[in-house]
């Protein structure tokens, strides 16, 4: 373990590192940024400014015309602006020169390159992100938080993460800290004690009040961790069910595209289609299945398990029923196994009413405590008020989710192990305390609260957050 500090700085890595900070594709506008102690030396020397001036003399925080050129050839590169941002006041909280240059594969390349000439280095993931991290500017929370507004894929997401930038989350954590640093502080004030009655009977009971109380925080801030899923990367709507239902159809009618492809042959759909559509301020991921097949009263088991990962991974499930026809045993069995799984993320969706005829009808699965429709998805018929139940599910689930929080994997299995490590200490109090032991595993909790805001890391942990940034991030 490495204490960290604004002085004390994990990697002494002071090198420019440069790297395309806008997306790759189409655009007018890319924008290259170099970032290190040496940023303004490397930016001078592939610059020609309009005013003549040179790029290293400029004052901080100002934008100037210009060409990159190609030092050894004088080659005029492209006609860019040169943002100069001279350390503290940086993103990354180093000397900064932002290139404002136009947006072609090669024209990037070449600047990236001559940058490199000029005594840079490529940027890797997050590293951008790291050095704001290593000088300061954020704490790890915070730069994690900075990652997921720009995945974002939720309004309500970008909106969280934008709040955990500011702090919400390291607030909550502060809170914890100090609340464990108040019970090591009883702790310690123990050892003072000579009357043992008299010192469990006053801080046994204190210190047991305030751990249960961090317990219950720690619950709290990693209840909707599984919700909040959906919150992130949008919602997972899956269309399940046998061969030939009409999934494919729904699907297509559902995305408003017609994106899988609808045949009277049974097994149309091999491979699940994915379609996204962006609704209610989130993105939509539509997921077509192949189909479940029988043969000679024997349902396909291959077909079977896609469909239980499906209904797995989705958030909402669209059981696809072919009321045309009469289900088999089996085949009703299946559904009802997969309704199960799906508990109340399914809605069960009876397919081809306009050729419904009575008797297949009347001997449906009728499957009980699940909603049911009916529609045809061919002839646009109920399918609007499919349409207003799937998003009445998902407003449900949004609902649910509204906590101040967002955690990732890394933030939630750290406070897993506080809240584990909380419960080993409560079960020491119904055998007499120890103090010394409690003070020793108060501070190892401590230790694992830094963890988690980045004060108390290791070099391999940070290279794992920052691993998962984009370069240029
Ligand atoms: N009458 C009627 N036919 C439909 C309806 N929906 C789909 N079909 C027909 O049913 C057949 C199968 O439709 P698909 O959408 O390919 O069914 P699927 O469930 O995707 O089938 P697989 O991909 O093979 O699993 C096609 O001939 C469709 O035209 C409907 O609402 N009414
Ligand atoms: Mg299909």
């Amino acid at each position: 373990m490495m204490h960290l500090n604004k002085t004390h700085l994990i990697h002494n890595d002071q090198q420019a590192i440069v790297a395309l900070c806008t997306p790759r594709g189409s655009g007018a506008i890319a924008l290259i940024r170099i970032s290190g102690q040496n940023a303004l030396t490397v930016a001078s020397s592939l610059a020609r400014l309009s005013s003549l001036q040179q790029l290293s003399a400029a004052s901080t925080h100002t934008i100037h015309h210009g060409f990159v050129i190609d030092p050894q050839t004088e080659e005029q590169i492209d006609e860019v602006l040169f943002l100069v941002m001279k350390a503290p006041r940086t993103f990354t909280g180093e000397d900064t020169v932002e290139i404002t240059s136009h947006n072609n594969p090669f024209i990037i390349e070449r600047i990236i390159d001559l940058a490199v000439q000029a005594g840079a280095r490529a940027a890797r993931p997050g590293e951008f992100t790291k050095r704001a991290f290593q000088h300061g500017k954020m704490d790890l929370i915070q730069a994690e938080a900075l990652n997921d507004m720009i995945h974002a894929q939720t309004e309500l997401a970008l909106k969280q993460s934008q709040a955990q930038m500011h702090g919400t989350l390291s607030n909550a954590l502060t809170g914890i800290e100090l609340q464990l640093v108040a019970v090591l502080g009883y702790v310690e004030a123990t050892f003072e004690f000579l009357d043992e009655e008299q010192r469990d009977l006053d801080f046994a009971a204190a210190i047991a009040k305030r751990i249960n109380a961090i317990h219950t925080g720690i619950i709290a801030l990693k209840q909707h961790f599984a919700l909040q899923k959906q919150v992130k990367q949008g919602v997972r709507v899956a269309l399940v069910g046998s061969v030939n239902a009409g999934k494919s159809t729904l699907f297509n009618a559902l995305v408003g595209q017609e994106r899988a492809i609808v045949t009277d042959i049974p097994g149309t759909t091999r491979d699940s289609i994915e379609a996204s559509v962006y609704k209610q301020g989130a993105f939509w991921l539509f997921i077509d299945t192949a189909g479940i097949r029988q043969t000679d009263d024997v349902v396909e088991k291959k077909g079977i398990e896609r469909s239980f990962s499906a209904v797995q991974e989705a958030d909402v499930v669209l059981l696809v029923v072919d009321a045309a026809r009469v289900m088999t045993t089996q085949e009703t069995e299946v559904y009802d196994q997969l309704l199960t799984l799906a508990g109340d993320k399914a809605l069960v969706v009876f397919n081809k009413i306009d050729a419904a005829s009575s008797l297949s009808k009347t001997t449906l699965f009728q499957p009980k405590n699940y909603p049911l429709f009916n529609v045809s998805a061919k002839k646009n018929d109920g399918l609007a008020v499919l349409q207003t139940a799937v998003e009445e599910r998902v407003q449900a689930l949004f609902a649910q989710a509204k906590s101040p929080y967002l955690l990732n994997q890394r933030q939630f299995k750290l406070l897993t192990e506080i809240q584990f490590d909380l419960e080993a200490i409560a079960k020491t109090f119904v055998d007499g305390v120890h103090y010394e032991l409690l003070a020793y595993h108060v501070k190892e909790l401590l230790e694992k609260v830094s963890e988690l805001t980045g004060k108390n890391v290791t070099e391999q942990m940070l290279d794992m957050v920052f691993g998962e940034f984009c370069v240029g991030k």
